[in-house]
C-alpha cells in the first residue's frame, strides 16, 4: 500500500450530534474525512480509468442527452484496479457509513465515478432524484458517500440536498430526466423544504441515503468536477421484487445471478465493515 493512503486504516470519529443530522436531514457533509495527498493518488488513478474508458467521449456534450450531460459515468472500477480499491473497499469509509445508518455493517453495493465536464455550452446540471428509485434492494439503509476529488468550488456543479426530503415521497418513481427536476423541484418547494448547495473543501467528503433527493449544478468552470462515490448497504439486506425496468438492469450490474428475496451479497458485494 502507498504511504499516501495510510489515512485510510485510521478511524474517522462520528459523533451523536452528526448521527442524530443524518437522521434527520437524509445526509451529512463531513470535512477532513481524507487529505490532499490522499485525494491526489487517487484523483491520478480514478482520472486515468475514467479517460480510458470514457463511453462518450466521442460524443460532443450537445449531442447527448439530459443523463449524459450531466456526467461522464463508469462503474464498478474497484473490481479491475487493485489501486482504486483499495479506497472503495476502505474500512474508515465503510465505518462512516455504518455509524451513520446505526447498522452493525456495510456491504458494498457499486462504485462509479461521476466526472461533470465543464461545459460553458450546455447547463450540464444533475436533475433532482432519489437513488433509491434504481436499487431492487429490500431496506431503506442505503448511503452513498460522494468523494470529491479536488476542492469543489459551486461553479462546478458540487452535489446539492434538499433537507429532511427522505421523508417526502413525492418524485421517488422518477428517473433522472428533465421531469423530475421540473416536479421534484416543484414539489420540494411546495413543502419549502430547505436547499444546501454549497462547495465541498478539500478532503470534505457527503453521505446520502438512499431516499434523499439532491441534484448538482451545472459545471461553468474552465475545471472538471472530478468525484468517485462508494453506494453501501447494510450487511444482511435482500434483493426486493423488480418494480421498474431499471431493478433488473442494476440487479445483473451489481447483483449478478440474484433473484427477489435472495441475499444480497455476491462477489461483488464483499463485507466493507462490520462490528
Ligand atoms: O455527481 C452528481 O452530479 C450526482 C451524484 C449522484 O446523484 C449520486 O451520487 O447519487
Amino acid at each position: 500500500m502507498n504511504d499516501s493512503i495510510d489515512l485510510l486504516n485510521e478511524e474517522y470519529s462520528i459523533t451523536d450530534s452528526d448521527i442524530n443530522f443524518y437522521k434527520k436531514n437524509g445526509f451529512i457533509k463531513l470535512k477532513n474525512v481524507l487529505d490532499k495527498a490522499t485525494l491526489d493518488y487517487f484523483n491520478n488513478e480514478i482520472t486515468k480509468v475514467v479517460t480510458e474508458q470514457n463511453p462518450l467521449l466521442k460524443k460532443p456534450i450537445e449531442e447527448r442527452n439530459t443523463f449524459e450531460q450531466a456526467f461522464i459515468q463508469i462503474g464498478n472500477l474497484w473490481k479491475t484496479n487493485a489501486i482504486i480499491k483499495e479506497l472503495v473497499l476502505s474500512k474508515r469509509l465503510g465505518k462512516i457509513a455504518s455509524d451513520l445508518m446505526q447498522v452493525d455493517g456495510v456491504r458494498l453495493y457499486h462504485d462509479q465515478a461521476l466526472y461533470k465536464e465543464p461545459s460553458k455550452k450546455i447547463k450540464n446540471i444533475t436533475p433532482w432524484h432519489a437513488d433509491q428509485f434504481y436499487w431492487p434492494l429490500d431496506t431503506e439503509n442505503t448511503i452513498t458517500a460522494w468523494i470529491p476529488l479536488q476542492k469543489t468550488t459551486p461553479d462546478m456543479g458540487p452535489l446539492a440536498f434538499s433537507m429532511e426530503s427522505h421523508k417526502h415521497d413525492f418524485g421517488r418513481s422518477l428517473e433522472i430526466s428533465d421531469e423530475s427536476e421540473a416536479k421534484i423541484q416543484k414539489s420540494l418547494s411546495e413543502a419549502n423544504l430547505e436547499l444546501v448547495d454549497e462547495g465541498f473543501d478539500i478532503g470534505e467528503i457527503s453521505f446520502h441515503g438512499g431516499w434523499t433527493f439532491h441534484r448538482a449544478s451545472a459545471n461553468t468552470s474552465d475545471k472538471v468536477r472530478a468525484v468517485m462515490t462508494v453506494i453501501y448497504m447494510e450487511d444482511g439486506v435482500k434483493v426486493s421484487e423488480f418494480t421498474n425496468s431499471a431493478h433488473p438492469l442494476d440487479r445483473d450490474a451489481f447483483l449478478p445471478g440474484l433473484n427477489p428475496g435472495d441475499a444480497a451479497a455476491t462477489d461483488l458485494n464483499p463485507l466493507i465493515f462490520k462490528r
